[in-house]
C-alpha cells in the first residue's frame, strides 16, 4: 500500500513519546497502524538512521551500509534510492506526481560530515537525484544545479534518462486537472519526502533529503527539500534536521538549521524540533490548513520529532530494531 493510502487509513493509536528522558503522551490517530508506541524499545546507541514517514525498507538498507562500518553519506544515499527507486510511491522519484503540466520534477540535497552540500532542483528525467546530489557535492566547484543543467551534468556523469511520469501517476494528474484546483491538503497531498538522518560508527553524521514536491505545484516550484537549512542542515560537532511538508512554510523560517543551532544551545532534538514548529504555529494564523514535520538526531544518538497535526511518524534504526514511531505534534 502506498504510504499515502496507508497514513490515511491508519487507525486509532496512542503514542507514548520519549522526550529528552520524559515520556510524554500523545494520540496520533492518523499514524501508521504499526508504528510502535514505546518508542523506549529503542536506546540512544550508535550507528543509526532515522527517516521522515514509514520508510522501513529504506531504513534497512541504510542499516545494512552502516553495520557493515560503512559511512553515514553512503547509507543515506543507498538508503534514499531505495525509496527514489519505488514507482509506487508517488512524492519521491520515478512515479512521483508531477506539476499542474504533468512534469516530474525532482528536488534532492545531501550533507555530509565535512560540511559539505550538493543539491538538484527542477531535474527531470532521472531517478536518483540522491545520487545527481552527491555527484554535485563531489565533482563539481558548485552546490547547487537546477533543471537541464542539472540534467545534462547527470547524463554527463553515466546516469540514464528515463520517463518518471508512471501510468498511476499519469491517470492522477488527468484526474486532478478536471478541477485544478490547487490547495495543500495535510497529510494527503503527498507530505512523503524522504529526509534521512545517519550517525555512522565513527559517530560521524550525513544527511539526505529527496522528493517530487508538491504535487501539481506550478511549473519552475522549488520546495524547501533541496535547500541548505530549510529541508536538511547537518553539523557534525551537533547533530542534523530534515523537513517535510509544506516547504514554503520550512524555507521562511530556516526550520532544519534552526533546529540544529537550537541544539547547540542545549536543545534536546525533540525540544528543538518542538520549537521549530512554534516559530511557525505563532506566526502563521491558517496553519490548521497544512502540515510540517521534523526530525532530529544529536550528537548522542538521541533522537526528536515534532509536526503541526497528527498523522506524522518516523522510521528509526537503532539497536538492530527498524520501528516506524508515530510522531508527537502540535494540534491536539
Ligand atoms: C516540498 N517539503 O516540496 C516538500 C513536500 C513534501 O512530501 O514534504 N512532500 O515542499
Amino acid at each position: 500500500m502506498k504510504r499515502r493510502t496507508f497514513i490515511q487509513n491508519a487507525s486509532l493509536s496512542s503514542i507514548g513519546i520519549v522526550a529528552g528522558g520524559t515520556a510524554l503522551s500523545c494520540k496520533n490517530e492518523n499514524a501508521p497502524k504499526d508504528a510502535v508506541s514505546d518508542p523506549l524499545l529503542i536506546d540512544n546507541s550508535l550507528p543509526l538512521v532515522v527517516a521522515t514517514w514509514n520508510v522501513k525498507e529504506s531504513t534497512a538498507k541504510a542499516w545494512e551500509v552502516l553495520e557493515k562500518g560503512g559511512s553515514a553519506l553512503d547509507a543515506i544515499e543507498q538508503g534514499c534510492r531505495v525509496e527514489e527507486a519505488n514507482a509506487e510511491g508517488q512524492s519521491v522519484g520515478i512515479g512521483g506526481l508531477p506539476d499542474r503540466d504533468g512534469n516530474v520534477t525532482l528536488d534532492a540535497c545531501i550533507m555530509n560530515a565535512e560540511g559539505d552540500y550538493g543539491a538538484v532542483v527542477y531535474l527531470q528525467n532521472i531517478k536518483h537525484p540522491i545520487s545527481v546530489a552527491r555527484k554535485v557535492m563531489e565533482n563539481t566547484p558548485h552546490v547547487i544545479l537546477a533543471g537541464k543543467g542539472a540534467e545534462q551534468f547527470a547524463v554527463s556523469e553515466g546516469f540514464v534518462k528515463e520517463d518518471l511520469l508512471t501510468e498511476a501517476s499519469k491517470k492522477a494528474w488527468e484526474e486532478w486537472k478536471k478541477t485544478s484546483e490547487y490547495k495543500p491538503i495535510i497529510n494527503i497531498e503527498n507530505h512523503d519526502t524522504i529526509g534521512m538522518l545517519a550517525i555512522d560508527k565513527n559517530g560521524d553524521i550525513s544527511g539526505g533529503c529527496t522528493t517530487s514536491g508538491l504535487a501539481y505545484k506550478m511549473a519552475g516550484r522549488v520546495g524547501d527539500s533541496p535547500i541548505i537549512g530549510s529541508g536538511l542542515f547537518i553539523d557534525n560537532e551537533i547533530g542534523g534536521a530534515t523537513a517535510t511538508g509544506l516547504g514554503e512554510e520550512v524555507l521562511k523560517t530556516v526550520g532544519s538549521f534552526l533546529i540544529v543551532e537550537l541544539m547547540r544551545q542545549g536543545m534536546t532534538p525533540q525540544k528543538a524540533c518542538e520549537e521549530a514548529i512554534g516559530r511557525i504555529v505563532r506566526k502563521k494564523k491558517d496553519f490548521k490548513d497544512f502540515q510540517v514535520g521534523y526530525i532530529a538526531v544529536n550528537k548522542k544518538g538521541e533522537v526528536g520529532s515534532y509536526s503541526i497535526h497528527d498523522g506524522f511518524s518516523k522510521t528509526q534504526y537503532q539497536n538492530g530494531q527498524n520501528l516506524t514511531i508515530a510522531s508527537d505534534f502540535y494540534n491536539k
